[in-house]
């Protein structure tokens, strides 16, 4: 192919999901060029791949929607608590129109690498057309869970019927009445799309390694009133969000912890939570997340639920979590998960136990037992957090690729920037708090903080801004010892890279809250940038 240039750009964004829309429409308010390079066919990110049925975001829309707009937000009407997919599409795709973004945005493109010249300061970014661009900044906009990962079962590839994973799902309708279909995995993708399966399905067999816990979302349409209420207080409600709670998806974390009260109280307050629905179950108490004894109450009162709910005991038991304290995987919002075992054309297969032997043209053997099925859905997940990254040839001072300085686990200061990587930054990188938050409000965050400091290089005058080794390694040890305080590195999480053979366990995002994380950015940032180092260019130097 041959090679030809962009004309370049003072910043560089890869992927247009809800970080690269809102950065290009704040970049370009401080005047600057901006070319955003997006794989997938049109705006939209998670949303624009994740298309399986039942897909929902497990935050509220009301909140897990743009703040920076007043109008936006009074305007853009949700239909219901939790919006499907396709209307967070039609969101993002709203969006994009609004602000005009999509002139900037090159689509079905993918970024292959970015290489930074130490003489001239700036970084070319090639991408899949064989195009290159220069650009002073690169952005990742990469999302966190945006590169599906499919398990290398042995016979997969020849495996006669249709293979969907969950993350990557076709644009063209799926329709799987009259057949025998195989759902691997029990995460959050799955929880959400088996009993919409089951309802079309002749037969589903539900493939568990791991059993998760799932809460109602009691999901229900959004009345006029139900907006209004949260259009008439916004502002407070966002503003909380951001600053007091700590992932902008709770109430602020209350005063007591589940062993101050008696177990009668206890579990009319689960109670309580478990029929309003949603994650903020997790939100009882200011203790799940830290202490076993705590957490085992609220574990134990969703086993007795599952239980109750799951007539046959033998799947009931198998449903039932035992392997990791609930909350430190991240927890699952479900329509009828559970109810939709007691139905007759629904069997859990246990493949903890008897773990997935191969997968034949027709079937799935496990067990010594063939299961067979028309259509394998995978609902396996992500290489998260750093899986996007990672794709990409990136290459900073001295040729270090970030893949080799990441081997041994990702290393940032704040999340937002790596050292060695001069004018890169990361939205809801590792070490930010990103996926254990409303991503909205990280993203918007984040892109506040980044816009604030690429307009105070412009007005010093320097060329670079660059994470210092110090800093960065202070970070860290930050970010491994808030964690480290807490249950979630016990469980085989995807926040630990669990879920990948050979990644490096490390617990990636960080646990502090979103709203001790901005006080902690934003005093950096008063502070001249404390951790970062600026830099004049070679050529300014030389004068
Ligand atoms: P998750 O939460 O990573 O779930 C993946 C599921 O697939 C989980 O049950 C895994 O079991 C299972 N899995 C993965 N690999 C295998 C193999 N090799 N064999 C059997 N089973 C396997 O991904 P989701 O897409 O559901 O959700 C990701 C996030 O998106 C979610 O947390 C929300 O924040 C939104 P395991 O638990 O590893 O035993």
């Amino acid at each position: 192919q041959t090679r030809s240039a962009n004309a370049p750009a003072d910043v560089v964004v890869v992927g247009a999901g809800f970080s690269g829309l809102y950065l290009l429409h704040k970049l370009r308010g401080l005047g600057l060029s901006v070319k955003v390079f997006e794989q997938g066919g049109d705006v939209g990110g998670t949303w624009y791949w994740n298309r399986y049925p039942g897909a929902r975001c497990d935050v509220e829309s009301m909140q897990y929607s743009f703040s920076f707009d007043e109008e936006l937000q009074q305007t853009w009407d949700w239909s219901e608590r939790y919006a499907p997919q396709p209307e967070i599409l039609r969101y993002a795709g709203h969006v994009a129109e609004r602000y005009d973004l999509r002139r900037d945005i090159t689509f079905n493109t993918r970024v292959e690498s970015a290489v930074f010249d130490e003489r001239k300061n700036s970084w070319t970014v090639t991408t899949s057309d064989g195009v290159s661009t220069n650009a002073q900044h690169v952005v990742l906009a990469t999302g966190c869970l945006s590169n599906a990962r499919s398990p290398d079962f042995k016979g997969l590839k020849d495996f006669k019927g249709k293979v969907y994973h969950t993350g990557s799902w076709p644009h063209e309708e799926v329709d799987f009445t009259g057949l025998r279909v195989g759902v691997i995995g029990t995460g959050s993708s799955a929880i959400q799309s088996i009993p919409l399966i089951a309802d079309q399905a002749d037969q589903l067999y539900v493939f568990q390694r791991t059993a998760n816990f799932s809460v109602p979302a009691r999901n229900a349409k959004l009345t006029d009133a139900e907006r209004k209420g949260f259009r008439d207080n916004y502002a407070e409600i966002r503003r909380v969000a951001r600053e007091e709670m700590k992932n902008g998806i709770f109430q602020p974390v209350p005063d007591s912890g589940a062993l101050d009260d008696s177990e009668a109280i206890r579990s009319e307050k689960y109670e309580a939570r478990w029929t309003s629905g949603g994650l903020t179950f997790m939100g009882v108490y200011n203790n799940l997340g830290l202490d076993l004894a705590a957490n085992d109450t609220a574990a134990g009162f969703i086993r007795d639920k599952i239980a109750d709910i799951v007539k046959d005991p033998e799947t009931a038991r198998l449903l039932q979590p035992n392997s990791h304290p609930v909350g430190t995987k991240r927890i699952c919002v479900d329509t009828d998960y559970y109810t939709t075992f007691n139905r007759p054309n629904v069997k859990l297969v246990d493949i903890k136990t008897h773990p997935i032997e191969e997968v034949l043209p027709h079937a799935v053997r496990t067990g010594g037992k063939d299961y067979e099925v028309d259509a394998l859905v995978l609902a396996t997940g992500f290489d998260a957090m750093t899986g996007s990254v990672a794709k990409i040839e990136i290459r900073g001072r001295n040729g270090q690729t970030l893949n080799d300085k990441w081997a041994e686990g990702p290393r940032t200061y704040l999340g937002l920037m790596s050292a060695g990587f001069p004018n890169l930054f990361i939205i809801t990188g590792p070490g930010s708090p990103s996926v254990l938050s409303n991503m909205l409000v990280s993203i918007e965050q984040h892109v506040d903080w980044i816009t604030d400091c690429v307009s105070a290089m412009r007005k010093r005058g320097v060329e670079t801004i660059e994470a210092t080794r110090a800093a960065e390694d202070k970070w860290v040890d930050h970010v491994n010892e808030v964690a480290a305080a807490t249950l979630y590195p016990q469980a085989n999480s995807w926040y630990m890279g669990a879920n990948i053979p050979g990644k490096p366990r490390i617990f990636m995002p960080y646990i502090g809250g979103v709203g001790v994380y901005r006080k902690i950015c934003d005093e950096v940032a008063a502070k001249g940038y404390e951790g970062f180092e600026m830099g004049v260019g070679e050529e300014q130097r030389e004068k």
